[in-house]
């Protein structure tokens, strides 16, 4: 296994301000990528936006702006989510960086040469809403296939990129690679839609019809379509074209983060373009599935979306991280509903992981004036510690495995275990009993572990939350937590004062609305 980690979300449409479902995609990608630094992986996670094309370019002309003052107003409503949400990415890719652009008229020039682009009149029809071009035997009832909206008759001269030259390669790869697509059910899709025959992709507009893209090299008629220019964002992001340490160091990416929408693209057109250009294949374009509302998918253009910003004012970055990672088993579609965020916010942070917090910070307060007892007996041996270092090997192995549900239930089982303890042991009653107090000590010191290792295991998904509980029981954060085995010791220091704090998560009806 090398030591790096290069991992990537789609860069995204800056047509409109960022919603859920950009945010479930970036927080999925910051969850893994700070586990995988804990792991003392050297991580790469690059996010970015895709400003050109004709989408951005009708939102501009909508609020009466040139498209690139448009853009340059949208990005920091991105970064500024970002921020909010805690997302701690390496780079941050704009398609209308210098770097970016060059990059990918250099690609083309080479393509051309190689014979993989070709020039050729188009004639068909046109989906303006979806940039894509069909057949007439391609069209439903005379509608756009995949949107179902109107399309127009188009006759023009465009350059286009030989896909089809590679379709048996590509089918060949996916069978020979299991993992490249995931989940594996995302796979036999992508292989049933190879079944039929494979088109030449359209790579370039007309500026007639648009503008605002990058220009098609030796072409002063035309622009780059937008997806080509887009996937490529993957590489020049890492400084491709340049033959430098940094692409040197994380190509090819261990893992292309994508929303089931975009898998095609991701799935057929990204390697088809790599293996053209003679680049090495990415590891693994991974599919997740969508945040619906009501049964149908959040997106900008259905107006159905719900604002990050406003959800965290109310819950918090880290309820907002834990409910999005808890609530769907990665892959799967998931239903957004405030009424289930706030059951998840009630249940199991405040009374479950909030609780546990508070009720062992008090008694450690109470019957040991706030400092870490000193066990007497082998504390290690008792069902609740096994359990709790048992968690560092499931959480890995779920997570590597890209199943961040299940970590999380994982590590839920032992909270709700910890609680369980509390109530067998009843420390109240021990600490009325002088016969007791060893008993006491142990039993206290146990869920003071207890605690400091799920802190500690909760630092990808819910960083505020974890710093705050490390903060408090004076235990040092982890730097790198190697192997499952390098963490089987005590964590926190008996004698150490410990702060008990505010409540970890407030009741929702004492926070102001
Ligand atoms: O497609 N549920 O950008 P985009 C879950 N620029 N995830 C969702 C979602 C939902 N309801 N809605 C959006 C583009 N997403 C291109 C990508 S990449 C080279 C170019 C997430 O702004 C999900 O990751 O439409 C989806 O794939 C992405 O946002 C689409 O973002």
């Amino acid at each position: 296994m090398t030591n790096r980690y290069y991992l990537t979300t789609p860069i995204y449409y800056v047509n409109g301000k960022p919603h859920i479902g950009h945010a479930y995609t970036s927080i999925l990608c910051d969850t893994l990528a700070r586990y995988y630094r804990m792991l003392g992986r050297e991580v790469f996670y690059l996010t970015g936006t895709d400003e050109h094309g004709i989408k951005v370019q009708k939102a501009a002309l909508a609020e009466g702006m040139d498209p690139k003052t448009f853009v340059d107003g949208i990005v920091p409503k991105f970064k500024e989510l970002w921020s909010l949400l805690g997302i701690q990415y390496d780079h941050f890719i704009r398609t209308t960086d210098d770097h970016h652009k060059a990059g990918v008229q250099k690609v083309l020039s080479e393509l051309e040469k190689k014979g993989d682009i070709y020039k050729a009149a188009y004639h068909g029809w046109y989906c303006t809403p979806c940039e894509s071009f069909w057949t007439e035997l391609q069209l439903k009832e005379g509608k756009c296939p995949d949107c179902g909206r109107a399309v127009d008759r188009l006759e023009e001269e465009n350059y286009f990129f030989r896909l089809s030259g590679y379709q048996q390669w590509l089918i060949d790869y996916i069978q020979a690679n299991p993992d490249f697509i995931r989940p594996d059910y995302r796979k036999n899709e992508i292989l049933g839609f190879l079944r039929e025959p494979l088109e030449d992709l359209c790579i370039t507009r007309p500026k007639a019809r648009l503008t605002w893209g990058i220009e098609y090299p030796g072409s002063g008629d035309h622009v780059v379509y937008v997806w080509f220019d887009a996937l490529l964002n993957y590489l020049t992001g890492i400084g491709y074209p340049e033959d430098n340490e940094k692409y040197r160091k994380f190509w090819p990416a261990d893992c292309h983060m994508v929303g089931k929408d975009i898998l095609r693209q991701h799935a057929v057109y990204w390697p088809i373009m790599l293996k053209a250009m003679g680049v090495e294949m990415p590891k693994m374009v991974f599919a997740h599935g969508w945040w619906k509302i009501g049964g149908s998918k959040m997106s900008k253009s259905l107006g159905n979306i719900v604002d990050p910003v406003e959800i965290v004012a109310r819950y918090g970055t880290d309820a907002f991280r834990y409910f999005l990672m808890r609530e769907v088993t990665l892959g799967l579609d998931g239903t957004y509903s405030e009424d289930l965020l706030n059951e998840r916010y009630t249940s199991d942070l405040a009374n479950d992981l909030g609780n546990l917090w508070h009720r062992t910070a008090s008694m450690i307060e109470k019957y040991f004036e706030g400092k870490i007892p000193q066990p007497g007996g082998d504390v290690w041996e008792t069902r609740l510690l096994k359990d709790t270092l048992g968690l560092w090997e499931g959480v890995r192995d779920h997570i590597l495995n890209y199943d961040l549900r299940e970590s999380l239930a994982g590590i839920w089982a032992v909270i709700t275990a910890a609680n369980q303890f509390v109530e067998e042991k009843k420390p109240w009653a021990l600490a009325k009993d002088s016969a007791k107090q060893g008993e006491l000590a142990d039993s206290l010191y146990a869920l003071a572990e207890c605690v400091a290792h799920i802190a500690i295991l909760l630092q990808a998904f819910m960083p505020l939350t974890a710093a705050k509980v490390i903060d408090r029981l004076r235990i040092a954060s982890t730097g790198s937590i190697r192997d499952a085995a390098g963490f089987r010791k005590p964590l926190t220091v008996p004698g150490t004062g410990i702060h008990k704090g505010d409540p970890l998560f407030p009741r929702l009806d004492e926070k102001p609305a």
